[in-house]
């Protein structure tokens, strides 16, 4: 049984106002195909399927086109909400898609049995468990987790997360003995490797997951919520798959990719890489004026779609010259087929400062994150370090609540 392992589509997602929606169906198109060079027999989709939870009526159109088609090749498909999901949106055509043998776990189920999805006796005669576990919010722990007094919500989380998994492996055991077993998840894993385009989970990333928690229960974990591919505590089967598209620019230089994971005679093999062609480059070019200026004009990329640039003017003392420059240099370039500059960030060491130097030069307030604002915003007040950590603890759980609420 071969398995193709993905995660963090992030479908609708938008980089400085500019849509990646072109290079997200180039991705869909590949994956089709390798689907079907590579005789793949599940594929596994590790939550993050939409970047917001209340997606746009073409980003909806954009994922059932890919799920008609992945029915037509006769292929199980199994979908996992992640943090950015609506719980609601991913379940509601659960009932029809099941039908065209695609299983979606929107949120954590009740009774979390549920979550166990058996494929028997496929083809090769291959039979196995996949724990589909969705990313877990707050109420999901919590009930596992009751009977504990926990010194911390950070371990209450983390006990939670945890029991969750080997209550799993445990009715695995007990419903499907001797059937290989595979886990999904959406979390984030001690060790793992972040990027910029990750909204943080469970008070912070505080609460991070070693994968003790699962790796020794599970023949293989397919893991999403992190965009950059990895494998975790050294066990190539424990892994991130990475989304398939760079998100943003901390993602530029990543080889985005795909993992293939074979299951023969109740074994997993180990898994293959598989990159993903390169739609699109994002390209960050930095220097003074004049560095900058000379970059740009050699600069020829060779994409199927216009690079993304990002341009960073780094000069000793402030200068409305530079700033003007910079603004004629970029309208320059507007119509250039091969890049479009995103964005461009004058940076200078001295120079006048006004009301809105509160934050560094050059730094915009949409790259900032909601907590950034925030630790800005109490930096200003004089209070105790004790103090400080309650309450961007305080922020943090607002900051989830309102991010994950469902729509
Ligand atoms: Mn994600």
């Amino acid at each position: 049984m071969k398995i193709l392992h993905t995660a963090d589509w992030h479908i609708g997602k938008v980089l400085h106002k500019h849509s990646l929606e072109d290079e997200m169906q180039l991705f869909f198109e590949w994956l089709l195909d390798t689907i079907e060079a590579e005789k793949v027999d599940l594929l596994l989709v590790s939550g993050d399927i939409f970047d917001i939870a209340n997606p746009s009526a073409n980003d909806r159109k954009t994922y059932y086109q890919v799920l008609t088609k992945l029915a037509a090749m006769q292929i199980r498909v199994i979908i996992t909400g992640g943090n950015h999901d609506s719980i609601g949106v991913l379940n509601a055509p659960k009932e029809i898609l099941n039908a065209i043998n695609i299983d979606v776990v929107g949120g954590a189920t009740q009774p979390i049995t549920d979550e166990l999805i058996l494929l028997e006796h496929e083809p090769d005669g291959q039979s196995l468990v996949v724990a589909a576990v969705p990313f877990l919010r707050d109420k999901d722990l919590r009930s596992l987790s009751t009977d504990k007094a926990f010194d911390s919500r950070t371990q209450a989380i983390r006990a939670g997360i945890t029991a969750h998994y080997k209550t799993l492996h445990e009715a695995s055991n007990s419903l499907y003995q001797g059937i290989p077993t595979l886990a999904m998840g959406h979390l984030f894993a001690i060790g793992s490797l972040t990027s910029e385009s990750e909204r943080d989970i469970h008070i912070g990333n505080a609460a991070a997951i070693s994968s003790e928690a699962f790796g020794t229960l599970f023949g293989y974990v397919a893991l999403g919520h992190i965009h950059r591919p990895q494998v975790i505590g050294n066990n190539p089967l424990v892994r991130y798959s990475g989304s398939p598209i760079p998100l943003s620019f901390s993602e530029k230089k990543d080889t985005k990719s795909v993992v293939i994971v074979e299951l023969k005679n109740n074994t997993f093999e180990e898994p293959r890489v598989i990159p993903v062609p390169k739609a699109r480059e994002l390209k960050k070019i930095s220097g003074s004026y004049e560095e900058v200026e000379a970059k740009l004009k050699v600069y020829s990329p060779d994409f199927p779609l216009p690079s993304f640039v990002e341009l960073e003017v780094k000069e000793d003392a402030f200068s409305n010259l530079i700033l003007s420059n910079l603004e004629s240099l970029t309208e320059q370039y507007r119509q250039d087929s091969t890049f479009k500059i995103l964005k461009s960030r004058p940076i200078f060491k001295t120079g006048v400062k006004d009301t809105s130097d509160l934050f560094v030069a050059g730094e915009n307030i949409e790259d900032l994150s909601p907590i950034d604002v925030f630790k800005k915003r109490i930096e200003s007040e004089e209070i105790t370090a004790d103090q400080t950590s309650q309450l961007l603890n305080a922020f943090t759980e607002l900051l989830e609540i309102v991010q994950t609420e469902s729509i």
